[in-house]
């Protein structure tokens, strides 16, 4: 029987697919949903310290091709999440999960992680390193001396297992110099991409979203080529001991497939899922098998990363 189950450091995982941030995990209800799916775990909307509403609707709109979005980060508050995971890994259940979070400033995001820290919760953390609809708030990941700031507090206290999510790069330079930071730090996982911030969808003459005069986060079917080059560009790069989550304009299990064969041990869906809703793992995980089962592939330890080059 083929089998689609990975690992990031040292947790299992049946599945390698799961819900990308930010789609069906604001509320308990939503995560139980992706919990009872096919999908091998969950990661939460990011966490803030506090509460936040996020920007005015419309704030998400899908395309022929994919979405946009500018949400603005809203969330339940930390504590929300955090209380969820850790009731979860104390019931002993089989499926680990990743709480998502970051901080309004860097001063917030290690009071999260100090939090996270001394809680009970042993579980993964996505230290989102990329939002990009926060008016005012740059994408962190751009900066490389605040992201190395960062992590080089952050692991000066944080002992747990700890990953980033990062926004896509486009510049090989930018990978190198990426890659060399990451390296310097035991982090378990770096998962690429968030959005291709700041696009713009146009309806006759109107912008689709409010926030920002229309400018938002890019998911779909255009940034699958940006997703697997960077999944691959982290590949070639950074210590084998920091895995790769793949997540960028899957929604087949072609495109799992495309994502794992650059590197990805796991997988995430975004704005296919905001489409199709949970049943999407059982049949993009049915598509995965049937690829594998053709190619004669066990696991995808068999081709991850295998990318064949000319
Ligand atoms: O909430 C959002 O607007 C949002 C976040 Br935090 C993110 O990381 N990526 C995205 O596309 N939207």
């Amino acid at each position: 029987m083929v089998s689609t189950k990975t690992s990031i450091g040292a947790f299992d995982f049946d599945n390698c697919l799961m819900n990308a941030a930010g789609v069906y995990c604001m509320t308990r209800k939503e995560l139980e949903a992706i919990e009872s799916s096919a999908a091998g775990s969950f990661v939460t909307k990011t966490g803030t310290l506090e509460a936040r509403a996020g920007n005015p609707e419309p704030r998400y709109s899908n395309t022929d091709w994919g979405s946009i979005n500018s949400m603005g980060l809203p969330n339940k508050g930390v504590d929300y999440y955090l209380d969820f995971v850790t009731e979860l890994q104390e019931e002993g259940g089989h499926k680990n999960h990743f709480l998502s979070l970051v901080g309004m400033s860097p001063e917030e995001t290690h009071t999260i992680l100090k939090k996270v820290e001394a809680s009970n919760y042993n579980g993964l953390v996505e230290l989102n390193l990329s939002c990009p609809n926060v008016p005012g708030k740059p994408q962190i990941a751009y900066d490389f001396e605040t992201t190395d700031a960062i992590l080089s507090e952050v692991f000066s206290y944080y002992t747990k297992p700890l990953g980033i999510k990062l926004p896509p790069y486009f510049d090989i330079v930018h990978f190198d110099q990426a890659a060399a930071i990451f390296n310097k730090y035991p982090l378990a996982f770096v998962n690429s991409v968030n959005s291709i911030g700041n696009g713009l969808v146009i309806d006759d003459e109107t912008v689709v979203i409010k926030p920002k005069n229309g400018f938002g986060g890019i998911g779909g079917d255009f940034i699958k080529p940006t997703a697997l080059a960077n999944v691959h560009a982290f590949y070639q790069r950074l210590n084998p001991s920091i895995k790769i989550i793949g997540t960028g304009g899957v929604k087949s299990g072609r495109d799992a497939f495309e994502h794992i064969l650059c590197g990805a041990s796991m997988v995430q869906i975004g704005t296919a899922l905001h489409k199709e809703g949970p049943a999407i793992f059982e049949r993009i995980t049915k598509e995965l098998q049937n690829i594998m089962a053709e190619k004669g592939y066990d696991s995808i330890e068999d081709f991850r990363g295998k990318l064949h080059y000319l």
